[in-house]
C-alpha cells in the first residue's frame, strides 16, 4: 500500500515536472529589448522545452516588425485583453517552424484600410507547417481578436506553396504527413483580408497526408474580403468541423462589384450552336482591372472547337468554405450559428473523390447571403447523409438549402422544423436536392414549411 503510494507520487511529481513550461515575463510594452515581447519570443525560440509568454503589462504593445517565433516546442501566449498593434503592412504573429500555439486573451490590429485598390500582404498570426512534420500541430485561441490585416486574419499552412497553394479541389502544392487540429472560443476576426485577393478570416491549407478538425465556438467572423473561414483539405484524410454560436457575416466583398463591373464585358454569357460562334469572336480576358484575378470567364467548346457557352463572372466569396479533395469525409456540424449577407454562399462545402458529407445542422440562420444559404456538393463515390434541424433560409439569391450528390453513392435527409421562404425567384428554391448516377435518394421532411418549394431530381420526397 505505502509502496503504492510513493509510487503514485513519483508519477504525479515525474508528470508535472514534464509538463512545466519554462515561463518569460513581459512586463514592458516596448517593441524590443528586455522584458519586452519580442524578447520573450527570442528567448523561448531558443528553449528546448515549451514555454509560456506571460503578458503583464497593460499597454498597448506597438510593433515595427513582424514577432517571430522559430521554437519547435509548443507555445503558450496569455495577455489580459491587452492589443498588439502594427505600423506596417506585415504579419503580426508568425510561428515559423510548425509548433503547437496557445493564446488567450489578446487583440491584434493591423493597419488598416486596404482594399482592391490599396493592397497589402500582411497576416493576422500565420503558423507554417514544416515539410517534415508529423503528428498533429495544435492551435487553441480563447478569447483572442484579429483585425485589420490585408491578407488572412490567420493562416494554417501546411502546404509548400504558400500562399499560392489555391482552394482544396483546384489546388495544388504538396504537404507534411501532419494533421491540423483548431480550437477557438471567443474568436472575433474582423475586417481582414480586403487587401489581397483570395485572402479569409481563417484559412487553412492542409495537404499530404493528414486531417483538419476544426472547432469555432462563440466566434465570429465579419467584413473579411474572401471567405470568413476557408477550410482547403488535399489528398488524403478528412475534414471534421464543428461550429457552435458562431457568425459569418458580410463577408467576400475584396472583388467590388461596384467597382469591377464596369469593366465587364457587354455580353457576359452566350450559348450557341455548334459551328456558329469561333473561339476568338467571343470576349478575351479581362485586363487592366485593380485586379483582373477577380473576373472568372469560362468557354466551354464543341468538339468542333466552336463555342458551345460562355460566362463572365466576378470572384466573390462565402461565409464558410470547405473544400475537401482527395480520399476522405467531409463531416461538420454547426449549432445555433448565424450565416448573414455573404457575397457569395452562405454556407459552401464541396466533397470530391473518395467519401461522404455527413452533415449536422442545428438552429441555424442564413440570410441575405448573394447565391445559395447552405449548399453542399458531393462528387465521385460517396454519399450526402444530412440532418437538418430548425433551419432558417431565407432571401438568399441562389436556392435556400443544396444537397447534390454525383456519381456512386446515395442522398439521405431528414429534415424538420425548418423555414425556407423567398430565395432567389421563389420557383421551387427553397430546397435543391439532386441524386445522380449510381445511387438512390430519400430525404423525409416533417414539421417543415418549405414556402418556396423544392426541386428534386433522382431524389423521393417522404
Ligand atoms: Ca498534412
Ligand atoms: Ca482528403
Ligand atoms: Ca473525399
Ligand atoms: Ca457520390
Amino acid at each position: 500500500m505505502q509502496r503504492n503510494l510513493v509510487l503514485i507520487l513519483l508519477l504525479i511529481l515525474f508528470n508535472s515536472s514534464q509538463s512545466l513550461a519554462k515561463t518569460f515575463n513581459v512586463k514592458n510594452s516596448k517593441d524590443s529589448g528586455p522584458e519586452s515581447l519580442r524578447h520573450a519570443l527570442l528567448k523561448a525560440s531558443k528553449s528546448k522545452e515549451s514555454s509560456k509568454i506571460l503578458i503583464t503589462t497593460e499597454d498597448e504593445i506597438i510593433i515595427n516588425s513582424t514577432l517571430e517565433y522559430t521554437g519547435l516546442q509548443p507555445l503558450d501566449i496569455v495577455g489580459s485583453g491587452q492589443s498588439i498593434k502594427t505600423t506596417q503592412n506585415q504579419t503580426l504573429l508568425f510561428i515559423s517552424n510548425g509548433a503547437d500555439l496557445t493564446i488567450s486573451n489578446l487583440n491584434f490590429y493591423g493597419v488598416g484600410g486596404f482594399s482592391i485598390k490599396k493592397g497589402g500582404w500582411g497576416k493576422g498570426i500565420f503558423v507554417d507547417v514544416r515539410d517534415d512534420q508529423k503528428g498533429l500541430v495544435n492551435v487553441i485561441l480563447n478569447n483572442v481578436s484579429v483585425n485589420d490585416v490585408a491578407s488572412h486574419g490567420i493562416h494554417i499552412s501546411d502546404c509548400s506553396l504558400a500562399d499560392d497553394c489555391g482552394g482544396g479541389q483546384g489546388g495544388g502544392g504538396e504537404g507534411s504527413d501532419a494533421s491540423i487540429k483548431v480550437v477557438v472560443d471567443n474568436l472575433t476576426i474582423s475586417n481582414v483580408g480586403n487587401g489581397r485577393f483570395d485572402a479569409d478570416g481563417f484559412r487553412i491549407d492542409e495537404r499530404g497526408i493528414g486531417d483538419i478538425d476544426f472547432k469555432a465556438s462563440n466566434s465570429l467572423f465579419t467584413l473579411v474580403g474572401a471567405d470568413g473561414v476557408e477550410l482547403d483539405e488535399g489528398n488524403a484524410g478528412n475534414v471534421n468541423a464543428t461550429v457552435n454560436n458562431s457568425s459569418f457575416v458580410l463577408n467576400g466583398a475584396y472583388c467590388d462589384p461596384k467597382l469591377l463591373k464596369p469593366f465587364m464585358p457587354k455580353q457576359d454569357e452566350g450559348e450557341f450552336d455548334d459551328n456558329v460562334r469561333k473561339e476568338d469572336s467571343i470576349p478575351g480576358k479581362i485586363k487592366g482591372t485593380p485586379d483582373d484575378r477577380c473576373f472568372e470567364r469560362e468557354v466551354d467548346l464543341y468538339d468542333s472547337g466552336f463555342v458551345k457557352e460562355f460566362e463572365f463572372g466576378i470572384d466573390l466569396d462565402d461565409g464558410f468554405d470547405i473544400d475537401e479533395a482527395g480520399p476522405g469525409n467531409l463531416v461538420v456540424t454547426i449549432n445555433n450559428s448565424f450565416i448573414n449577407g455573404n457575397l457569395d454562399e452562405g454556407l459552401d462545402f464541396d466533397e470530391a473523390n473518395n467519401g461522404d458529407i455527413f452533415l449536422t445542422i442545428n438552429n441555424t440562420i442564413s440570410i441575405n447571403n448573394t447565391d445559395d444559404g447552405f449548399k453542399n456538393s458531393e462528387e465521385d463515390d460517396g454519399s450526402v447523409i444530412a440532418s437538418i434541424d430548425g433551419v432558417i433560409a431565407v432571401k438568399n439569391g441562389g436556392k435556400g438549402i443544396v444537397l447534390e450528390e454525383e456519381g456512386v453513392g446515395d442522398v439521405r435527409a431528414f429534415i424538420e422544423s425548418t423555414i425556407t421562404n423567398t430565395n432567389d425567384d421563389s420557383d421551387k428554391t427553397g430546397l435543391e436536392a439532386v441524386q445522380e448516377d449510381v445511387g438512390s435518394g430519400i430525404i423525409k421532411i416533417v414539421n417543415s414549411q418549405l414556402f418556396d418549394g423544392i426541386d428534386a431530381e433522382g431524389v423521393q420526397l417522404k
